[in-house]
């Protein structure tokens, strides 16, 4: 019997469509447009309002208009920043608790057009909005349902006036890629609280910009992380429990935090967290800008936890971002530059116990191609599975970043990195548990030639399509001090930070209290240098942080020369808290970070 080609593909075609279905979505999946706001990974929060020029947090909505004047507005000057900070999408606080809008909105007397502000011609929106299209940056708005002004406040006729302000703001100013819903329900100018009516709300919402992803506390598009340190959870689903009526349930912090197993939405963690000490910015608080240590922190807390980082930078009250924070946005970009610049596994071969059906289309080295679509998968009974990542050398890195295809749900529950050894044997170095879109491991500085990524527990079968590996020079000696938060320590204690067993050029070290020199501050210590952690060199004998107890942020110190060292030990010789006239010396200091400055 003759058996045509063409009868062979045939068949070949006919047997791999009964074995590979296509890949079943799991669970509760994003939409579209909550792939694609995920993907921004980290956007620009604003707020800007008269809290800028009272210098408060919440404003009463007694304030007068005329208050609001900012003398150099430059919308532009605010993008061009955000842009080059690597930010994708900026928020601006149209309406605050406060009620004064940014934007002449005609349900209120409470704006812009009542300001003296260019006139009262002014519009915020419309000039971040276009400032946003001219360098390709998303547009989104806050909003608060507080109003603190409006007379309406508390009556069942605020609700209408309330859609009335979001139709004007979603209405006029083209896209919006999020609506930021604060949930904050005190009470109005009338001592009454307000019944909100989120369908209503929300409605408006889908039905103004049927793409804007919705944040609030739960959902419906995206959810707050529970907190504003920008911390999401180690673990952290995207998934949460939304109700019909988005009354929200009695939502936990660590719900909010570790998102819930399961739950019938997708609505991805969103961190909200400032560049500053408050949201609004203040003269006095342009020295607690965030140091590069505390914002690299951050980023991995956030961003490197399957959340999206949405960083607040006030404008102040010219109307422009101040240099000190776009001078640490760009120190913190150039940072993330550098640590991710080079992908060590972009050229390693990876193979996978199990490959859907065999087929190509699924392999592993997917999960290595920049196409954001291509990804490896497994036979549906699969849930428990390792691929190895081999490398053409041995090679050293200190994270590993993995991703799963979030169109088709997240999935992966429990993982474990095993880093091969010279003798062959598999040395486990991380043990985690949610994965989601993006996930950033910090493992130990490995020096190796291979790993073996193990999928203990998954929902449904696994479905990756990113892997990489990056040597973080710059936060790596932070973390080996391990101080997440900071700790507050006796006077007597000491400091020290090891490089491992390799001797490392350090040019100098950080030292960082707490924030608010909260707990005390070393003023005056002893720095010695070791290899071996008995022989130490004394570096300085007796020298002092200049100004710290007034300015308490991260001290940089350099050496005069680079030196090749493993160990550094910082000894207080002073240790005081409280500023002017009042510094008195003080049993305890805090400290946040004690890290080397490596080349
Ligand atoms: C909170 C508000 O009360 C703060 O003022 C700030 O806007 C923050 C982002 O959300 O709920």
């Amino acid at each position: 019997m003759r058996v045509s080609f063409a009868s062979v593909l045939m068949l070949v075609t006919a047997l791999s469509c009964t074995n590979v279905q296509d890949i079943e979505p799991f669970g509760a999946v994003p939409t579209p447009q909550q792939v694609e706001w995920q993907k921004m990974e980290y956007n620009m929060f604003m707020h800007f309002g008269p809290n800028t020029f009272t210098g408060v947090e919440w404003g009463s909505g007694k304030e007068k208009e005329e208050i609001f004047n900012p003398t150099a507005m430059d919308c532009a000057q605010w993008t061009q920043i955000a842009k080059d900070a690597g930010m994708k999408g900026v928020i601006i606080t149209a309406k605050h608790h406060d009620g004064f809008c940014l934007w002449p909105n005609p349900v209120s007397k409470h704006t812009v057009a009542q300001s003296p502000w260019r006139g009262g011609k002014g519009d915020v929106l419309k000039d971040l909005s276009e400032a946003c299209r001219e360098d390709g940056l998303g547009f989104g708005i806050y909003i608060s349902p507080w109003d603190r002004n409006d007379p309406h406040y508390g009556t069942d006729e605020y609700n209408d006036v309330f859609v009335k302000t979001l139709e004007h703001a979603l209405g006029n100013y083209g896209p919006v890629f999020e609506q930021w819903f604060d949930r904050a329900c005190g009470e109005g100018p009338n001592g009454k609280k307000q019944v909100y009516d989120w369908v209503l709300f929300n409605g408006t919402v889908n039905r103004m910009q049927p793409d804007a992803v919705i944040f609030s506390d739960y959902g419906p598009g995206c959810r707050w992380v529970g907190n504003e340190r920008g911390h999401a959870g180690r673990t952290c689903w995207s998934t949460m429990n939304v109700d019909e009526d988005f009354k929200g349930p009695s939502v936990s912090r660590k719900e909010r935090n570790e998102g819930i197993v399961g739950g019938n939405t997708w609505a991805a963690a969103e961190s909200d967290v400032s560049i500053r000490k408050g949201w609004f910015w203040k003269e006095r608080e342009n020295c607690t800008v965030k140091s590069l240590q505390h914002l690299l922190k951050i980023y991995y807390e956030t961003v490197g936890r399957n959340s999206l980082l949405l960083l607040n930078v006030p404008p102040d009250t010219c109307g422009l971002i101040h240099p000190v924070d776009s001078a640490r946005l760009m120190e913190f970009r150039a940072a993330l530059d550098e640590i991710f610049s080079v992908d060590l596994a972009k050229d390693a071969r990876v193979e996978a116990e199990n490959v859907r059906g065999g087929r190509r289309k699924y392999r592993a080295d997917n999960m290595l191609k920049e196409d954001y679509d291509k990804f490896w998968a497994v036979d549906d009974s699969v849930t428990k599975v390792s691929f190895t990542v081999t490398l053409p050398q041995a090679r050293t890195f200190n994270r590993v970043q993995l991703q799963e295809y979030i169109p088709l749900g997240q999935r992966v529950a429990a993982f474990t990195i095993d880093a091969l050894d010279e003798d062959g044997s598999w040395r486990p170095i991380a043990c985690e548990t949610t994965i989601g879109y993006k996930r950033i491991v910090h493992v130990p500085v490995t020096t190796t030639s291979a790993l073996r990524i193990n999928i203990e527990e998954s929902l449904a079968c696994p479905v990756l399509n990113g892997f990489a590996l990056y040597m973080d020079n710059i936060y790596v000696s932070h973390e080996l001090t391990n101080l997440p938060g900071g700790e507050v320590k006796s006077a007597s204690d000491c400091l020290v930070v090891d490089l491992g067993d390799t001797k490392k050029t350090v040019k100098g070290f950080v030292y960082a209290p707490k924030e608010n020199a909260e707990g005390g501050v070393i003023t005056t210590y002893k720095l010695e240098a070791s290899n071996d952690c008995e022989n130490w060199t004394v570096l300085y004998e007796e020298k002092m942080f200049e100004n710290i107890l007034n300015n308490p942020v991260a001290q940089e110190v350099e050496f005069e020369e680079p030196m090749r060292v493993r160990m550094l030990r910082l000894t207080p010789i002073r240790v005081e808290t409280g500023t002017g006239s009042a510094v008195v010396s003080s049993p305890t200091y805090g400290v946040s970070a004690f890290t080397a400055k490596t080349l």
